[in-house]
């Protein structure tokens, strides 16, 4: 097999090319091709110094991850890049693309660093419930002073290279189109420069005061993650103790995290929002279709949210609207919130224009008739959304693609009243739409497989996470959160609080329990169809006004400020409820509630998983990790059950009368 790593001579400089596709990951064959060409440097007396640059589209992006918790390969990672930096001659790393984790570390291993101005410098290992684990924790600090290697290593956000060069990490900056060359200029400049710069050489001083800042500032951020912490400890470590006492203890630390649950979880999410992207059946040169404007129906919350997307990408939306109030509401809605983002200073006032003035708004429905795909978001009945399908196949050129942004309802449905259901699918995006990663994608009976492709890819491009769903009541994730609802109401009756519900979610990890949730989406949703029917505590709650936190008055109390309080009018009507249904009371447990509103989430996962209404398990997970907030760090609804043990989970069913899905029982989730 040829290496991966191959060398070429330029006068006295030796330089070392990778070429490992898609991202040049340090694999093996990397680390020993690397390792090989260094000793032939040394070896060579017509060798004044060295240049690693990479082929491709970046220089190393870091370890290859598809090896962690596979038996180790010889040289190891840390041993390479202490290689490198114990080189007698200088080391130049040539970087474009992004240099992270491991190939930042590398880069830190060697004695120079040069890079062109696109490119980026990280450590994104935190996100994997990682640590840079081949002295990055060690290096960056010497290089880069406490403060950055903090931000760096326990966040995971990489940096340009500019800020690069500010801090000292990135010694030139040089030509987007003339890398190799510069570099192989710069190694002719330094090749003589004695004593070489050694990073692990270097001394770092303590700052006791802005590891206490950081850690405050984060606290919110980090809550529940094991990574962060060990992030910090290894760097604060660099600063009290010599060099190798600080490898061996981020060794110590790596290896821990490596082998928890946690990171276990964090690296099958990383790979799981990629695998999200692949249709099984639909090869990935499938021909797409050109999008070049989209056609958004309703400018209210969704619409409004649906066509951000868009305009942020620079494609243009049409967007329409019944009546002139409410288009003006939804684009001064679109406007206001660019603006909120221009003050944060995440977007220029010339790019809220720009994108402002890619948005037609128009009562006139024919104005769609040039959008290559329309969207619609108006209200959830399958009457109005058949009757705008239908006028829209009247109006929509042929090979439009036509989208429902519906939460539940039949996409085959909505289909049959076009004469083209071949371009029709669901799109259903999360609120804020603008905001929330996931997109669900509704793939209907005869839904073309180019027009599942194209929207795929479109996905992509105004950066959401997309997941192939199929038509089912609710797709993937409202379906899985109905049996959790239930659930919760029964428990309810049976003798738990709200509060005590919502606490055991938030402590699990999620971002709010059902009843915040109930509070904050409306507790009105769905009653308004008939207000005379009142059939259970929500009911009763929507029935007294109690809508949410809209109405200061929900399932809980709040006050000016939005802050939740215990209603003892809701303790009242639950009671109530208890005394009117007759229901048995016994003391509620956590466990219980765990048992009762998590698992059967589970169940319903497999449900979904063997109907064929989801591709596989770890698509599951990515809806629940990007749509509703789930724990990264437990790694997905299907994930967890697993790590949990498929049996405990099964028992637990059994436990309180569910029918488990037959699936859970044998352990064949896929
Ligand atoms: C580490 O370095 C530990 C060390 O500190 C210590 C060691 C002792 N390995 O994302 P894309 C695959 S931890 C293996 O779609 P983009 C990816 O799965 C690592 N495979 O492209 C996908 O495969 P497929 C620290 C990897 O252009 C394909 O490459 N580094 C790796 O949107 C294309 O990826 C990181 O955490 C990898 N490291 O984004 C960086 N990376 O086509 C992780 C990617 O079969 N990577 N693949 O689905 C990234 O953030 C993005 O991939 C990157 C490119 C920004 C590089």
């Amino acid at each position: 097999m040829t290496s991966p790593i191959r060398t070429e001579r330029h006068g006295d400089v030796l330089v070392i090319i990778a070429d490992n596709p898609p991202v040049n990951a340090l694999g093996a064959a990397v680390r020993q091709g690397l390792e090989a060409a260094i000793e032939e440097g040394e070896a060579d007396g017509a060798i004044a110094a060295m240049v690693i640059r990479c082929d491709g589209r970046t220089f190393f992006a870091g370890a290859d991850i598809t090896e962690f918790g596979k038996p180790p390969v010889e040289p190891m990672l840390p041993t390479v890049v202490d290689r490198i930096e114990a080189s007698s001659k200088p080391v130049v790393a040539a970087i474009h693309g992004t240099a992270l984790g491991g190939g930042c570390e590398v880069a830190l291993g060697c004695h120079y660093r040069v890079a062109v101005p696109s490119a980026k410098i990280g450590t994104p290992e935190v996100k994997l419930g990682l640590l840079p684990g081949a002295g990055g924790t060690q290096r960056l600090p010497r290089l880069a002073g406490v403060r950055l290697a903090l931000e760096m290593t326990a966040k995971g956000d990489p940096i340009s290279a500019k800020r690069a060069q500010e801090a000292g990490l990135i010694d030139r900056i040089v030509g987007e189109d003339s890398l190799a060359a510069d570099a192989v200029a710069f190694a002719g400049e330094v090749k003589a420069v004695r004593p070489i710069p050694r990073a692990s050489e270097r001394a770092v001083q303590p700052d006791p005061e802005a590891v206490a800042a950081f850690q405050k500032e984060n606290a919110r951020r980090f809550r529940s993650f094991d990574a962060p912490a060990a992030n910090i400890a290894c760097v604060v470590k660099a600063t009290e103790v010599p060099f190798d006492q600080g490898i061996a203890f981020e060794r110590k630390e790596f290896l821990r995290l490596m082998t928890g649950n946690q990171s276990a979880a964090q690296r099958h999410i990383f790979f799981a929002e990629r695998q999200a992207a692949k249709i099984d059946d639909v090869p990935a040169d499938t021909p797409l279709r050109p999008i070049r404007r989209v056609g958004v129906i309703g400018a209210g919350t969704m619409g409004g949210g649906i066509a951000m997307n868009f305009l942020s990408a620079g494609i243009p939306v049409t967007i329409v609207e019944m009546a002139q109030e409410a288009l003006d509401r939804g684009t001064g809605v679109i406007r206001k919130n660019y603006e909120a983002t221009a003050a944060k200073g995440r977007m220029t006032s010339g790019q809220v224009d720009t994108a402002m003035a890619a948005l037609i708004p128009t009562l006139d429905f024919d104005a769609l008739a040039d959008c290559d795909l329309v969207i619609e978001a108006v209200y959830e009945t399958m009457a109005v959304k058949q009757e705008i399908f239908g006028r829209l196949d009247g109006i929509a050129k042929p090979g439009a693609i036509l989208a429902s942004n519906t939460s539940y309802l039949d996409i085959d449905a909505i289909a049959a009243c076009t004469s083209r259901p071949q371009d029709v699918l669901g799109m259903h995006f999360f609120s804020p739409a603008n905001v929330m990663k996931l997109l669900e994608v509704v793939r209907g009976a005869k839904t073309a497989p180019d027009v599942l492709a194209t929207v795929m890819a479109l996905a992509k491009t105004i950066r959401k996470v997309a997941v192939v769903a199929g038509v089912t009541y609710g797709f993937i994730g409202n379906r899985m959160l109905m049996p959790r609802q239930v659930e919760a109401n029964k428990l309810l009756l049976e003798g738990a609080t709200p509060e005590q519900i919502d606490r055991v979610h938030v402590a699990f990890g999620m971002p709010m329990g059902p009843f915040q949730m109930a509070d904050l989406a409306g507790v009105d949703i769905g009653w308004h169809r008939d207000p005379n029917r009142i059939e259970n505590v929500r009911d009763a709650l929507a029935a007294e006004g109690r809508w949410g936190q809209k109405r200061q008055a929900g399932f809980y109390d709040y006050d000016e400020k939005r802050n939740p309080s215990p209603s003892p009018r809701v303790a009242e009507i639950i009671q109530d409820w208890r005394d009117k249904t007759g229901t048995p009371q016994h003391e509620v447990t956590d466990e219980e509630i765990v048992e009762r509103t998590l698992y059967p989430m589970v169940n319903e996962g497999a449900l979904i998983l063997e109907e064929g209404k989801a591709q596989r398990a770890s698509d599951v997970d990515v809806v629940w990790i990007y749509g509703y907030g789930w724990p990264v760090y437990r790694g997905g609804p299907m994930f967890w059950a697993k790590t949990e043990g498929y049996d405990k989970v099964v028992a637990g069913l059994e436990k309180h009368g569910f029918t488990v899905a037959q699936s859970l029982k044998s352990g064949s989730i896929k």
